[in-house]
């Protein structure tokens, strides 16, 4: 199959790199996501793509938001400046005539690191969770990826966790997503005298400050009840946790305290994503290879 360019979409920030066939990255690069509407994304994306569009033989994109038909619909437009909609298929032949394979982040993610699991153990059903700019998923039921016939399978961001908690940007309130997000979590100090962004909080949490333990404990037990939930609707074997919040230092062990308040049978085990940040790139990658070879 060759050589892919495989980009990975996320609220906060644009990844892209070239994956040979042994799966290796090479040239990855990262850019932040414009918050500036269709047009500036088209840009990002060409600072991407133009220089490498010779080197590849497809496109594998991994993205924020629902894909589904060729599109980006956003479950939650807040997460990328406001934009609702994006012809992300489209965008891309109009740079070049490659083929090219679109996914959803979360769900990208999970195909890799359901691949770096089952290399060691067999594994029928898996979770991803991405705690990032806004809260992702994909599942693996029956040793499959659930994409859904509309593109949003996995969106265990937009469960509830508290009827009564902040408004969500998809229009709902209380989303896991609106209390456990990196999003959130900056939210969450805007009322102090100087609010921060998430990774702060975590290093004022580590350095003892009970303000800043508190929303980021909050946010570990709503991850924590939702996977008792999924738990109980998949029979879940085992959930993986990605991006900068889920893999920031002592989040995966706040999860895994929060899970010890429920029932034994609630709890799931849960560890951090193998290929790191670099999950949404590989899945990409992988899905789009059995795509086009089939
Ligand atoms: P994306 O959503 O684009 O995939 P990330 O996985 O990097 O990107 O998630 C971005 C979110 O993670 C932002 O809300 C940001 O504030 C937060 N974040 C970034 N770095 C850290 C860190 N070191 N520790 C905790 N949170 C972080
Ligand atoms: C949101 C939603 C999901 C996405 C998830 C994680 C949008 C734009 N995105 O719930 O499709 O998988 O965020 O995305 O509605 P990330 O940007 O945090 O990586
Ligand atoms: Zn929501």
């Amino acid at each position: 199959m060759g050589k892919v360019l495989a980009l990975d979409i996320g609220g906060t920030k644009i990844a892209a790199a070239v994956v040979t066939e042994s799966g290796m990255l090479i040239g990855r690069q990262q850019v932040a996501t414009p918050r500036g509407g269709a047009g500036q994304l088209a840009l990002a994306l060409e600072s991407l793509i133009l220089p490498y569009r010779h080197l590849v033989d497809y496109i594998a994109v991994a993205s924020t938001g629902i894909i589904s038909g060729g599109r980006l619909t956003a479950l939650n437009p807040a997460n990328l400046g406001g934009l609702a909609d994006f012809p992300l298929q489209d965008c891309i032949q109009s740079m070049t005539d490659l083929p090219c394979v679109l996914l959803n982040d979360g769900q990208a993610a999970a195909w890799a690191e359901y691949q770096a699991l089952s290399d060691q153990r067999d594994v029928n059903n898996m979770m991803f969770v991405t705690v990032s700019t806004g809260v992702g998923g994909g599942i693996i039921l029956n040793k499959k990826l659930l994409v859904g016939n509309h593109g949003l399978a996995g969106h265990i961001g937009h469960t509830l966790a508290d009827p009564h908690g902040p408004l969500c940007g998809c229009g709902r309130r209380g989303c896991v997503e609106s209390v456990a997000s990196g999003t959130a979590i900056g939210t969450e100090t805007l009322g102090w005298k100087q609010p921060v962004a998430a990774a702060k909080v975590f290093e004022m949490a580590q350095l003892g400050h009970a303000q800043a333990e508190n929303i980021i404990s909050r946010s570990a037990t709503a991850i924590a009840l939702m996977l008792a939930d999924m738990k109980m609707a998949l029979d879940l074997e085992v959930v993986i946790l990605g991006g900068s919040v889920g893999l920031a230092v002592g989040y995966l062990e706040r999860v895994i305290g929060a899970q010890k308040m429920l029932p034994e049978i609630y709890r799931v085990p849960v560890q951090e994503a193998s290929h790191r940040q670099d999950s949404g790139l590989l899945g990409a990658a992988l899905w789009a290879k059995e795509t086009l070879r089939s």
